[in-house]
């Protein structure tokens, strides 16, 4: 009885290893304030979010899905000739230590064709993959401003 204690001890302490190793993994790429603008079923919306990046390395995030969109891309806005132009992204690359703000008239996650509405308040999960840290999922929460 008591040698069976111990191996219940033991597998509570390796429990507790592999978890303090998955919150490390966690603070490898945060992803901070996740919101997206409200709209219709059919149009678009873009969602914006902060990333930091606490790898020892630079990292890139190539893709991104969601079950809220048909398409899901990475965006950038900028001004060309004094038009606001927004251009697909294959990647976004995010050095070690740097915060990177996707924002209106920047960077952004660009939902296509919603299959869904987006009313404020709503919220919904999105999936963000890294080159090197691997898929994150995080929540989204429908509002007009961050
Ligand atoms: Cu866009």
């Amino acid at each position: 009885m008591r040698k069976f204690i111990i191996i219940i001890n033991l597998l509570i302490v390796i429990n507790l290893v592999s978890c303090s190793n998955l919150s490390a993994k966690e603070n490898g790429i945060n992803i901070e304030k996740a919101w997206a603008r409200p709209a219709l079923q059919g149009n678009p919306s873009a969602v914006y979010f902060k990333i930091e990046n606490n790898l020892q390395e630079t990292d890139k995030l190539i893709s991104v899905t969601s079950q809220v969109a048909e398409l899901n891309e990475i965006h950038m806005s900028s001004m060309v000739d004094g038009t606001m132009k927004m251009m697909q992204q294959e990647y976004v690359e995010i050095v070690p230590n740097q915060v990177l703000e996707f924002k209106p008239m920047s960077y952004h996650i660009m939902l296509i064709k919603l299959k869904q509405d987006l009313s404020l308040g709503d919220q919904f999960e999105i999936s963000l993959t890294f080159e090197k840290f691997g898929e994150i999922n995080i929540i989204v929460e429908v509002k007009e401003t961050e």
